[in-house]
């Protein structure tokens, strides 16, 4: 088999190319072709320097994934690195595209880094539960100081070029179009240069004051998660210990985490974000519908963040409102976002002027006649849905997609209501959706394939995560929240508190549990408005106008700054309710019986919307609920949870138990038979 590493000759500098596609993941073939290469080059008396650079799309990306948990073959990624940095001639490295973990290490084994300016250097190793394993936690802060090192290590976040050439990671920053010809030159430049710069080989200074701060500015993010810790305490390493003691404890801290559930967890996303992308039945190169001008019907809280995220990406929307005060509203709250960010810096005047200048108000639905999609975002309500879908039906051109923004109802009812069912799809977003990454992407039984291509695809445009989800009441994210809610519910009747039941969901990993989400979302949402009706204790909380957040009293009463407390009148609210429906004396309840009797009955209503196929693979119903709910991502999801950390015999067990109606590919999951009798 042809390596993936060929190197070239330019008179007296030796070009050692990678071209390993997609990503020239440093796979045991690329590394192996690296060492050889470097050894070529060092034996090579003609030879006085060597650049290292790839083809395609990016410089090494990365150890490669896919390698992780098998037995190791060829060099391992460290000694390839302390081979490139121990040659006796200089070795610079020429980056383009995202030079990544592994890759990152690779370029801070060379002697040198050029870059061009459009590249960016990282170490996001932590987002897979790791750590820069092949000596980054040693030389990043050899070079770039303890505060970058910390930054790039814990985070995860990549660094801009010239961010990075600024903090003497990078050493020139080059030509766009002309990265081999500089690297050459400059290699040429410094070939003769003596010593060479071997990070390994400088001290690291000690910064405490910016751990210290770095810790404390990020407690919050890192709740849950081992992995940035390992990072912080491998960083510090460098600063106590020599290079040498400093790698040895920087392998242990990476082969405990590489070992370990959060990191399985986290690399089980990594490639089930990518997977989710891929439609089983239609094939990847699907011709695709041109999206040119979005429509969105509603100017509330979702139509104006859906429209941001077409906006952002530079597709101009027309926007549909009955009212014109209801209009100026949702278009003024869009333009307060956008001005919101820009004072954060993280947009420019002249692109918030871009975004609105591309929005289009109008009282008009005909004014949608000339987009290629129009997504409908208003309250939840069959009839007027359906109403809609009609007019468009009349409106649209041919070929225009007609997308509802429903969070539970039936796509097909509503395609029905047209004579075009194949162009019309689900497209979920969640709220705040201009932030929220995910996006459920329905699919009608007659949805056709490339309105489903065209739609994933745009997502990603969009920077959503997107799942395709069958018809079915609350589709993937909504179906597994309700037997939660009913639980819940129901373990406040038998004696839990609604702060008992939120504290198992926080400590659990998750960002509140669900009567704090209750009372962010609205406690009245979907209340049918009649105070004397009280059929359960949600009712009763409503009735008493205790609508939540919004009204300083939900299951909690809040301060004027939003910060909850433990309700009395709640408890005799609860109190009272049981009372009235004879539910009985209330009891001591584990928090392990409200982890069995909320979490696991989601992972059973997982199960079965996977046998009905309303979902294609157990990996999407897991990216639903990380980029959707909030699932800790330490956790890798519900499904994974369950198999990985629970196990189907304690969950089997655990639902029986509680009298749950078990899914059958769970029950066949379930090894003991005493567990399935
Ligand atoms: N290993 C194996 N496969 C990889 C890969 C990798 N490192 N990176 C990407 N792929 C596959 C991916 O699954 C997809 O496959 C295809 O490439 C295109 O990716 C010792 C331990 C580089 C920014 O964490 O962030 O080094 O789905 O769809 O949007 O210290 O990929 O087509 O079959 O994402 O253009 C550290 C991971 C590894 C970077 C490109 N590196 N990759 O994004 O394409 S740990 C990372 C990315 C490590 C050392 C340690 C992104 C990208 P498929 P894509 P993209």
């Amino acid at each position: 088999m042809t390596s993936p590493i060929r190197t070239e000759r330019h008179d007296d500098v030796l070009v050692v190319i990678s071209d390993s596609p997609p990503v020239n993941a440093l796979s045991a073939a690329v590394r192996e072709g690296l060492v050889a290469a470097i050894a070529e080059g060092s034996a090579d008396a003609s030879i006085t320097a060597m650049v290292i650079r790839c083809d395609g799309k990016t410089f090494f990306a990365g150890a490669d994934i896919t390698e992780f948990g098998k037995p190791p073959v060829g060099p391992m990624l460290p000694v390839v690195v302390d081979a490139i940095e121990a040659s006796d001639k200089p070795v610079v490295a020429a980056i383009h595209g995202t030079a990544l973990g592994g890759g990152c290490e690779v370029a801070l084994g060379c002697h040198y880094r050029v870059a061009v300016p459009s590249a960016v250097l990282g170490t996001p190793e932590v987002k897979l539960g790791l750590l820069p394993g092949a000596g980054g936690t040693q030389r990043l802060p050899r070079i770039a100081g303890v505060a970058m090192a910390l930054e790039m290590c814990a985070t995860g976040n990549p660094v801009p070029a010239k961010k990075a050439e600024a903090a003497g990671l990078i050493d020139r920053i080059v030509g766009e179009t002309s990265l081999e010809a500089d690297a050459i030159a400059f290699a040429r430049e410094i070939a003769g240069k003596r010593p060479l710069p071997r990070a390994s080989e400088r001290g690291a200074k000690a910064d405490p004051d910016a751990v210290a701060a770095f810790r404390k500015a990020n407690a919050r993010k890192f709740r849950g998660f081992e992995a940035p810790e390992a990072n912080i305490a491998c960083v510090v390493k460098a600063t106590e210990t020599p290079y040498a003691e400093g790698v040895h404890f920087e392998r242990e801290q990476f082969m405990r985490l590489m070992t370990g559930v959060q990191s399985a967890a986290q690399r089980h996303l990594f490639f089930a974000e990518r997977q989710a992308a891929k439609i089983n039945d239609v094939p990847a190169d699907t011709q695709l519908r041109p999206i040119k001008r979005v429509g969105v019907i509603g100017a509330g809280t979702m139509g104006g963040g859906i429209s941001m995220n077409f906006l952002s990406a530079g597709i101009p929307v027309t926007i549909v409102e009955m009212q014109q005060e209801a209009l100026d509203r949702g278009v003024g709250v869009v333009r307060k976002n956008y001005e919101a960010t820009a004072a954060k810096g993280r947009m420019k005047p002249e692109q918030v002027a871009a975004a609105m200048a591309a929005f289009t108000p109008t009282l008009g639905l005909e004014n949608l006649a000339d987009c290629d999609l129009i997504i409908e975002a208003v309250y939840e309500s069959m009839d007027v849905k359906k109403e809609i879908f009609a007019k468009l039906d009349t409106i649209c051109k041919p070929g225009a997609i007609l997308a509802s923004n429903t969070s539970y109802l039936d796509i097909d009812e509503i395609a029905a209501s047209t004579s075009r069912p194949q162009d019309v799809v689900g497209m979920h977003f969640f709220s705040p959706a201009n932030v929220m990454k995910l996006l459920e992407v329905v699919r009608g039984a007659k949805t056709a394939p490339d309105v489903l291509a065209t739609v994933m695809a745009l997502a990603k445009k969009i920077k959503k995560v997107a799942v395709v989800a069958g018809v079915t009441y609350g589709f993937i994210g909504n179906r597994m929240l309700m037997p939660r809610q009913v639980e819940a519910n129901k373990l406040l009747m038998e004696g839990a508190t609604p702060e008992q039941i939120d504290k198992v969901h926080v400590a659990f990993g998750m960002p509140m549990g669900p009567f704090q989400m209750a009372d962010l979302a609205g406690v009245d949402i979907g209340w049918h408005r009649d105070p004397t009706r009280i059929e359960n204790i949600r009712d009763a909380l409503a009735a008493e106008g205790r609508w939540g957040q919004k009204k300083q009293a939900g299951f909690y009463d809040y301060d004027e700054k939003r910060n909850p407390s433990p309700s009395p009148r709640v408890a005799e609210i609860i109190e009272e309710f049981r009372a009235k429906s004879g539910a009985g004396e209330k009891r001591e309840v584990s928090d392990q019986e409200i982890v069995e009797r909320t979490l696991y009955p989601m992972v059973n209503e997982g199960a079965l919307i996977l046998e009905e196929g309303k979902a294609q693979r157990a990996s999407d119903v897991d990216v639903v609920w990380i980029y959707g709910y909030g699932w800790p991502v330490y956790r890798g999801g519900p499904m994974f949870w369950a198999e990985h950390e629970v196990g189907y015999d304690k969950l089997v067990g655990g639902l029986e138990k509680h009298g749950f109606e078990v899914a059958k590919s769970l029950k066949a999951k379930a090894k003991t038979p005493e567990a399935v009798a």
